[in-house]
């Protein structure tokens, strides 16, 4: 048996074991099942249960390397960070993300709630499933989160405490390469462009200065503006759903970073699977249906955090400068302007980069999925361009259709 008072990869029947003898999760002596659970492209996830007694728990172990290539070399810090900030999100949007069982800082190991009884939403709304409690609870979580760690209403000393323990420095440069440097240039030369696409990206994304300088700008956002405790890869695939609840999980890139980050995920998110469901659904009526929830939920996710932030903000902001006159309103208008330009970057990353989505790849007809991903970067490139005049759900709106319109559906 293993002593796991040194680190190394476990396979899912020493997690079972690290579950029962170290977090002492189980009865001693209870004969548990494991599986290992991971699909995402870093860590390795582990199901532990105990058929008799009932109980199942999650481990979630970081290696020192990315699951989906060997080039990504990842502190396995990165645990600690996750725990921590699932401890916070708990308190300030309780609910929303899953309950933390114990961590431990020799395996890189943290344990938490079982959330098998919950879909992936990419995978759900691939499905053509439909969330109507989705945007009433990410509003929450991302209003709750992403306001009540600001300066605004935090102590100025424990917010740079907390800035100081969510220095996360390998998840940032991942981010920093793969959503604002390598769509824009192909620098490492590891993008995967579809091939048919390849060089109707290349001009569109590579060979338009003016649309490099902006992401620029916004990358030197994002290494300084220290604003928020962000997710940070706040994506349809970072988040659990069921009819009636919404868990938000995978939160090892958390940071102190631009608030608009996290929207700008979930907005873009939501694009991939509107071109998924307008470019793949056959039947007009079924296909209508899905695209007016997925446009509907997109407008709400824009607006009920407009609403919420500005009564959380009325309520909760202690800084005396923030009462100044117009500084409320052109506050949450930044945290708009960087929403929509990471819209624009995330819709990119995910089309042209190493890390893509299953709303464009599972798309088997060649002309299908280059429509999907045409519309994607037209929008995203007026996204980045026009950021500071995109405030309103209707906005984002008014560009998906545009960009559809740019883009027919194939025969
Ligand atoms: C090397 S990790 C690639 C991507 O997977 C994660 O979920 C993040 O989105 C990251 O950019
Ligand atoms: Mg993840």
């Amino acid at each position: 048996m293993p002593s796991y008072d040194s680190y190394f990869l476990m396979k899912s029947a020493d997690a079972a074991e690290f579950a029962r003898e170290r977090l002492k999760l189980f009865p001693a002596g209870a004969r548990l099942e494991h599986a290992e659970i991971g699909d995402g492209n870093l860590n390795y996830i582990f199901r532990v249960w105990d058929p008799q007694g009932g109980r199942s728990v999650v481990l979630k172990q970081a290696g020192g390397t990315a699951r989906i290539s060997d080039q990504f070399k990842v502190s396995t810090d990165r645990t600690r960070i996750e725990y921590e900030a699932l401890r916070i999100e708990n308190e300030l949007a309780p609910g929303m993300v899953p309950a933390t069982y114990g961590y431990d800082p020799v395996m890189n190991c943290c344990a938490m709630e079982d959330l098998s009884d919950h879909v992936i939403m990419r995978a759900g709304l691939l499905q053509r499933n439909r969330y109507p409690r989705f945007a009433d609870h990410i509003t929450t979580f991302m209003a709750n989160t992403l306001l009540l760690t600001t300066d605004m209403v935090m102590d100025h000393k424990k917010k740079k405490a907390l800035v100081g323990s969510f220095i996360n420095p390998d998840l940032c440069e991942i981010t920093e390469d793969l959503v604002y440097t390598e769509p824009f240039d192909d620098l490492r030369k590891r993008n995967d462009p579809f091939p048919p696409n390849r060089e109707w990206l290349e001009r569109r994304l590579y060979q338009d200065e003016a649309l490099r300088l902006e992401t620029a700008k916004l990358k030197l956002d994002f290494f300084n503006n220290a604003q928020s405790l962000v997710h940070g890869d706040l994506h349809t695939g970072s988040i659990f759903v069921r009819q009636d609840s919404t868990k938000v999980i995978d939160g090892e890139f958390s940071f102190y970073g631009p608030a608009g980050y996290d929207v700008g995920n979930v907005i873009a998110n939501l694009v991939f699977a509107w071109a998924n469901a307008d470019t793949v659904m056959a039947d007009p009526a079924a296909r209508g249906a899905q695209t007016r929830w997925l446009e509907e939920t997109l407008v709400e996710v824009v607006e009920g955090f407009k609403r919420k932030w500005k009564t959380l903000w009325r309520e909760r902001v202690a800084e005396s400068t923030a009462r100044t006159p117009g500084f409320a309103e052109w506050y949450l208008w930044r945290v708009l302007s960087d929403s929509a330009g990471v819209t624009g970057l995330e819709l990119c990353r995910r089309t042209v980069g190493i890390a893509h989505v299953k709303d464009l790849t599972s798309i088997e007809s060649p002309p299908h999925r280059v429509r999907a991903e045409r519309l994607c970067i037209d929008m995203a490139r007026r996204c980045i361009l026009e950021r500071d005049r995109i405030v309103g759900g209707d906005d984002y709106l008014a560009l998906l259709r545009w960009a559809a319109e740019r883009h027919p559906r194939p025969a």
